[in-house]
């Protein structure tokens, strides 16, 4: 099966196996009742490596690479132009490899001239790869994919992962826009978090378990799997992110995702001190059983939603935000106790 087959054919199994999980359940926001603010004076602005945001949240790496994806990433950017959120595309290597595939990313530029944009490869790429890639979308950032049990899974992907921290540390040399290192939904430990930041990353997203599943995905496409249905494979969104701002110091910046459907959840990981919240299997489900004015008019609720929670937190701006209490109860405080993560100073501060 060759790379566009394979894209499409995740494309159309992520749509038909897209289903919501109460992520974030174990923390809890409490409610402000005299908050003494403002609707209006609400500013949901935020930046990450040093990119600037009006809005916290983001279309996080999908598509490219088919007829389809054309269409998919056209409407994409169109969306993130109007609610004015940065995107990001789907991995650029197929059309490193033909450059048929090219327009499929760079028709998202086009839509979107002056939005954020970023740029999408795993960690194998060389930096002249990666170069070529922002240059073929313009992109104002570089994401850098990790996905390991992706490959495991399928029949015909990569076996060898050795030396992708220093080629990380390389493209970050190379390239002159701010590099993001993500997961693509197995989630970010702590351990590793100190090595990316060792090697200069500045920014993360931890992408954890709860919303797309790639080797559910995976195992789907084949009649004998190479992984065990992995339901219980990755670390859950939750605990992803709260290793992830604990060992970090607020010297990385932090994108929550992995399962975001619902402007509590948003609230809730921006409360924990994500810097913004990446959406994907959410925007796909939207966009493709009910369109872009659907998705325009979802994301723009999600954002209203998001501003009223802030004011019953008593919070004007996602700095305030993360200095409301919030109780980490359940098997995210177990979690935290186990992994030596103190969790009341977040109920106490
Ligand atoms: N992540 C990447 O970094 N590169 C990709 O090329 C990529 N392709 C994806 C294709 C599809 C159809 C979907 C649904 C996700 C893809 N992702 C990719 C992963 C997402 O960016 C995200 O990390 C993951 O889906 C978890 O978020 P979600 O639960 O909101 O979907």
């Amino acid at each position: 099966i060759n790379r566009s087959d394979r894209k499409s054919d995740h494309l159309h199994l992520a749509i038909n196996q897209y289903d919501t999980q109460n992520i974030l359940e174990d923390i809890k926001l409490l409610h402000n009742c005299l908050p003494e603010c403002n609707y209006d004076e609400i500013n949901l602005s935020t930046s990450l490596c040093g990119l600037n945001f009006n809005n916290p949240i983001m279309i996080n790496a999908i598509t490219g690479g088919t007829q389809e994806a054309y269409q998919l990433n056209k409407k994409i950017a169109s969306v993130a132009r109007e609610v004015n959120i940065p995107m990001a595309v789907g991995s650029q290597k197929i059309a490193l490899e033909d450059q048929n595939y090219q327009d499929t990313f760079e028709v998202v530029r086009r839509e979107n001239p002056r939005g954020v944009i970023f740029a999408n490869i795993g960690a194998y790429a060389t930096p002249q790869m990666a170069q070529q890639i922002c240059e073929m979308i313009k992109a104002d950032g570089l994401q850098i994919h990790l996905n390991i049990p992706q490959e495991l899974a399928m029949g015909e992907g990569d076996r060898s992962f050795q030396g992708y921290a220093n080629n990380i540390a390389k493209i970050i040399d190379y390239v002159d826009i701010p590099v993001i290192v993500k997961e693509v939904g197995f989630g970010v430990k702590k351990e590793e978090i100190s090595k990316l930041m060792d090697i200069g990353v500045k920014a993360v997203d931890i992408s954890g378990c709860g919303g797309t599943n790639f080797i559910n995905l995976e195992n789907s496409r084949l009649e004998q799997p190479n992984l065990p249905s992995a339901k219980d494979w990755g670390i859950d969104t939750g605990s992803s992110l709260l290793e992830a701002v604990e060992s970090s110091y607020h010297n990385l910046d932090i994108i929550a995702s992995g399962g975001f459907s619902r402007s509590i959840e948003i609230t809730k990981a921006l409360a924990l001190g994500a810097r913004c919240v990446a959406l994907a299997g959410y925007p796909l489900h939207i966009l493709w059983h009910y369109g872009q004015d659907e998705l325009i008019s979802q994301l723009e609720q999600l954002l209203t939603e998001l501003r009223s929670m802030m004011l019953m937190c008593g919070a004007t701006s996602i700095s305030q935000l993360c200095q409301t209490p919030l109780l980490i109860t359940g098997k995210l405080r177990e979690h935290a106790d186990l992994r030596g993560i103190d969790v009341k100073k977040y109920a106490r501060r």
